[in-house]
């Protein structure tokens, strides 16, 4: 806008967010992905895709000795899940509230999980949990090219031809 002169730190921040299989499954893509709309942040990426298993063992490297790692990665293959970059300022940390708790009994109404998810296992999104993380998980998920930079236009252009 001509009033403002400067954007604030950190509006280029971006994170990766996903639906989950079960995500996809249950129609909850349109609902996830208005929510950040509605928020502000800007979708810079986007994809559906079956995971492959190097992905998604790349992707829960952290968790790879947990007890529930082998069924996770079988969940996250079991179907397609949507690939989402969303960009915008402090979008990592805003995303993981709007996600809402690992836990689904301890996510919030209002969050993803917290409206749509019971269980821990079947908990519909994914989220960055840092920005280094985002940065790594990014870059596994999306090749630069997929990346798209765009500006927002004045309303006006709407009707210039
Ligand atoms: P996050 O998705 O909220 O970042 P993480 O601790 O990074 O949570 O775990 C990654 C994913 O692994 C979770 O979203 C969930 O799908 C699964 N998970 C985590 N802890 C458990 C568990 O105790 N039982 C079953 N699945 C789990
Ligand atoms: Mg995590």
């Amino acid at each position: 806008s001509a009033f403002y002169s400067s954007v604030v730190a950190g509006a280029q921040e971006r994170t990766l967010v996903a639906v989950k299989p079960d995500g996809v499954q249950r129609r909850l893509v349109g609902d996830i992905i208005k929510r950040f709309e509605q928020r502000g942040f800007k979708l810079v990426g986007l994809k559906m895709l079956q995971a492959s298993e190097s992905t998604l063992a790349d992707h829960y490297h952290d968790l790879r000795r947990k007890p529930f790692y082998p069924s996770l990665i079988r969940y996250m293959a079991s179907g397609p899940v949507v690939a989402m970059v969303w960009e915008g300022h402090n979008v990592v940390r805003s995303s993981r509230f709007m996600v809402g708790d690992t836990d689904s009994a301890q996510a919030k109404p209002g969050t993803v999980r917290g409206d749509f998810s019971v269980h821990i296992s079947r908990n519909v999104v994914h989220a960055s949990d840092s920005v280094e993380v985002a940065e790594r998980e990014i870059s596994l998920w999306f090749h630069s090219a997929e990346l798209v930079n765009w500006e927002n236009s004045d309303q006006s252009d709407l009707y210039q031809v």
